[in-house]
């Protein structure tokens, strides 16, 4: 460690204390990470819940909403000078406009502070300790779920992470193409800047092929999400097969080593370091009818990528990461399996028992380190209402929307999902090609145009629930 790590450090302490004293007694802040793998829903989530934490007609279950106790909720700076913003008016215009589509895909961590207005509750007023109303912060943070699978690179050196990933690579999409790069390069070879940058283009492509077809562990997370950093020596690298004897210096081989070592201390620590070790509670987003609609094999890829995210969260995981955050630990984590308005209520029970025993492994071990933990299925943004149709003497719970291909309205029948979730994870686990004998149909629908009343925020499910669980005890 150099002094300057030292030094840098020491500040950092001693500054965390300062602010958490204060926070404690003043002003209390809650972080609140939001994080899911791409496309999982954590841009609509935010922007849901901080228009329905404004206009807090549809939060019945947040009891401070309900009770009142929340007096007033506006957005205010945020702590962090350079985090990018959480584009919160941008995508809130995307999904209530006259026009309403969903937000732009998003590509990095962002921030927004939400500042709620908070009366003391009974005991507050019993003990007089406090009068008028109190400020409380939330700090709302948005990061790739992507970047926490970034974490078991940290227990991997470079030889052993090539191994690895070469020998995952074979059998997946886009596999090919990187396989053929390699063939004829000799990674003993002086350094061929070119060389290395078709290698890392090749390996990006793959990844980029593996993610598309439903596979969820595609690390190095930067490569799918590059952000500033395209183009950079970090990102600039690729798996080698490990050559016989000792390479040179300003070789391939200990070049690519090298710059394997730079994204793990340049991009993976400090995002660890900076963003989640302040975070309070967590909710992490999971698009699980997405994957039991693309099938068995996404399903159980799924379910390994979750248990790896959640390995995060526990301790003693990865000794680096046990020493920053000093016994500090997320509190409450949420898992909420979104989209649930493509079903009909009377199937939403069974989405959360999938989502339970998706989880049972993860939740296990995040239990052990003490945090609590829930599952949920929930929808940030309702885009359906229900309908029950008969067909042939039978009847049918659909659900009807915008279609998003047509911008036709159509009611559809999303299928039945089982009540045992073992009847969906144990033909993932096994590797079956097909479900046997159920069919999800794939629907995707625009978000619905709305007409809110003064004080209500966009329609949602459990969105109130979710809240409550995440910031509820904060907020007496
Ligand atoms: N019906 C419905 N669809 C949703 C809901 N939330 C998200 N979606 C769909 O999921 C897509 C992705 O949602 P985002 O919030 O952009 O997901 P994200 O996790 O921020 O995605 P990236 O920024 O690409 O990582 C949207 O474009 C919608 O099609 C919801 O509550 N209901
Ligand atoms: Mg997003």
């Amino acid at each position: 460690m150099r002094i300057g790590d030292i030094a840098d450090g020491l500040t950092r302490g001693a500054e965390g204390i300062a602010a958490s004293v204060s926070e404690t007694f003043l002003e209390p802040v809650v972080r609140l990470g939001v994080t899911g793998l791409s496309r999982a829903g954590k841009t609509v989530f935010i922007t849901s819940l901080v228009a329905n934490l404004m206009d807090r007609g549809r939060m019945p279950q947040l009891r401070a909403a309900a009770s009142g106790a929340i007096t007033a909720a506006h957005l205010r700076p945020q702590p962090d000078n350079t985090v990018p913003r959480f584009d919160y008016e941008t995508h809130l215009a995307a999904l209530t406009g006259t026009a309403p589509h969903w937000p732009d895909s998003t590509r990095a961590v962002s921030e927004l502070r939400l500042s709620l207005k908070v009366r003391p509750g009974g005991l507050g007023r019993l003990l007089g300790t406090m009068t008028g109303p109190r400020t409380v912060h939330v700090d709302i943070v948005d990061y790739p779920g992507e970047w926490l699978l970034d974490l078991a690179l940290l227990d991997k050196g470079y030889a052993g992470w090539s191994r690895e990933t070469l020998e995952r690579i074979e059998a997946r999409p886009g596999g090919a193409g990187f396989l053929s790069a390699l063939g004829g390069v000799d990674p003993a070879a002086k350094l061929d800047e070119p060389v290395a940058q078709g290698l890392a283009g090749a390996f990006t492509a793959y990844l980029q092929a593996a993610r598309e077809a439903g596979f969820s562990d595609c690390t190095p997370g930067r490569f799918l999400l590059p952000g500033e950093l395209a183009g950079s020596p970090v990102l600039t690298f690729a798996p080698l097969p490990e050559p016989a004897a000792a390479t040179p210096r300003g070789s391939l081989w200990r070049e690519m080593e090298r710059r394997f070592d730079a994204y793990k201390a340049e991009v993976v620590k400090p995002f660890f370091r900076e963003h989640f070790s302040r975070i309070d509670r967590q909710v992490v987003l999971v698009d699980a009818l997405g994957a039991i609609h693309a099938g068995p094999s996404a399903v159980e890829d799924l379910r390994r990528a979750m248990t790896e995210i959640l390995g995060a969260f526990r301790p003693g995981r990865n000794a680096w990461l046990t020493s920053l955050l000093l016994g500090r630990r997320v509190e409450k984590i949420l898992f909420a399996a979104t989209k649930a308005d493509h079903l009909h209520h009377s199937q939403h029970a069974r989405l959360t028992a999938i989502m339970q025993a998706l989880m049972r492994d993860a939740r296990r071990r995040a239990d052990f380190a003490g945090a609590e933990t829930a599952a949920m299925a929930i929808a940030a943004l309702r885009a359906t209402v229900e309908e029950t149709r008969t067909r042939g003497g039978e009847s049918y719970d659909c659900v009807r929307g915008t279609l998003l291909e047509t911008g036709r309205e159509a009611a559809l029948y999303p299928g039945e999902l089982p009540e045992d979730p073992a009847l969906l994870l144990d033909p993932a686990r096994e590797g079956a090609e097909d479900w046997l004998d159920a069919e999800y149909n794939v629907m995707r629908f625009a978000p619905a145009r709305l007409t809110l009343r003064p004080g209500e925020g966009p329609p949602h499910i459990r969105l109130d629930k979710a809240a409550e669980f995440l910031l509820g005890g904060r907020l007496k």
